[in-house]
């Protein structure tokens, strides 16, 4: 399947999804914000590639007030063949980065012409390097963005198909608080998009753990990819899925945070221990990872309720309730800690 191809069949979902809404900027300037989000129970596989389409359900929580921020306007454009003007946390980024090459390619969704460019100022207030800010809030927020510079006033679940074109986790950046990402089973995937809990968990605590800075080597597309292709095991994934999901929603709506955890956390190991079965094997953990790892389990077994869940990276993201919080911050001092349902209180 050539990029032109894909490019088309997303144009197509994506004029489905405007219908006669119009492609006429009804504002100078767009802006919104979206939530980063972890993934409770984990998106890995594609049943469609260029649909970011997903083999199984999943589950996430939104960090609250970390994420991305964005701006989007039209910009003049000194000369007609001048790429968009990107611009990350106050640096412009050259339009030939790969950063700038897949938003430019999911912007030429909403140009009225070929010359239309726009200038996009996004401020991203995570570690980019946890792993978690770079597509799914960035996506999240420029389609909410969209929405707003052309006044479309498009239902959430429509913005969710849209934010999942540009990656898949961000049809799940829609919403606060937990959200399940239905896999649908619709070819177009018209069905496919983030339907939020109505919960409230306000005890509830993130912690971000950064063990490093360095950037991934394999990327979670082609990682997903791999695994589906080549674990033997893929097979039973779906079905590990379905169970841990099951027991998760039981758990979110007793408040059970020790099921939550024990479940999260054991979902993010089969996750990784799928990739390691891929082949070659995928291994994101370093000997930090698995020292923090042992670390959390040791306090466990010391009466501490800490959990963690890891996504494709070496850095943990740890689940404990507020009444811990000191307790684990003696232990992981430069934790970053969010509490996700902080403004609902
Ligand atoms: C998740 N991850 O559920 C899983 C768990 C990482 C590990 O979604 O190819 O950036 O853009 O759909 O969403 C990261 O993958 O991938 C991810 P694309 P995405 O959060």
């Amino acid at each position: 399947m050539n990029n032109m191809h894909s490019q088309t069949l997303k144009k197509n979902i994506v004029n489905k999804i405007l219908g006669d809404k119009t492609r006429t900027p009804q504002k100078s300037v767009g802006q919104a914000f979206a939530p980063a989000n972890i993934a409770l129970c984990k998106y890995w596989g594609k049943r469609d590639l260029i649909l970011n389409l997903p083999m199984t359900n999943s589950l996430s929580i939104s960090l609250n007030e970390e994420g991305a921020r964005t701006k989007i306007s039209l910009w003049e454009a000194p000369k007609a063949d001048t790429h968009d003007k990107i611009i990350l946390n106050t640096e412009l980024v050259h339009p030939d980065k790969p950063f700038s090459k897949a938003l430019s390619l999911y912007l030429d969704f909403f140009r009225t012409h070929e010359e239309m460019r726009f200038q996009i100022e996004t401020d991203v207030d995570i570690p980019i390097a946890a792993g978690l800010a770079s597509s799914a809030c960035g996506f999240a927020a420029l389609v909410k963005s969209l929405n707003d510079l052309y006044a479309w006033e498009l239902e959430p679940h429509k913005l969710s198909i849209l934010a999942r074109l540009g990656s898949g986790s961000a049809s799940r950046s829609l919403w606060d608080g937990f959200v399940e990402w239905e896999r649908g089973c619709c070819v177009e995937g018209l069905d496919s998009y983030g339907v939020p809990l109505t919960v409230q968990w306000p005890e509830l605590r993130i912690g971000l753990l950064i063990l490093e800075t360095k950037q991934k080597n394999i990327s979670s597309r082609v990682a997903m990819e791999n695994t589906l292709n080549t674990s033997p095991f893929y097979r039973i994934w779906p079905e590990v899925v379905e169970q841990d999901l099951c027991v998760l929603k039981s758990a979110i709506l007793k408040r059970d945070f020790n099921t939550l955890g024990t479940v999260s956390e054991a979902n993010a190991q089969a996750m990784h221990a799928l990739m390691m079965t891929a082949r070659p094997s995928i291994l994101y953990s370093t000997p930090e990872t698995l020292k923090a790892q042992n670390q959390i389990g040791m306090c466990r077994q010391e009466g501490l309720s800490v959990y963690f869940t890891q996504d494709a990276g070496p850095n943990l993201k740890l689940l404990f309730l507020e009444k811990d919080l000191n307790a684990v911050k003696d232990i992981f001092p430069a934790l970053k800690v969010v509490a996700p349902f902080e403004r609902f209180l």
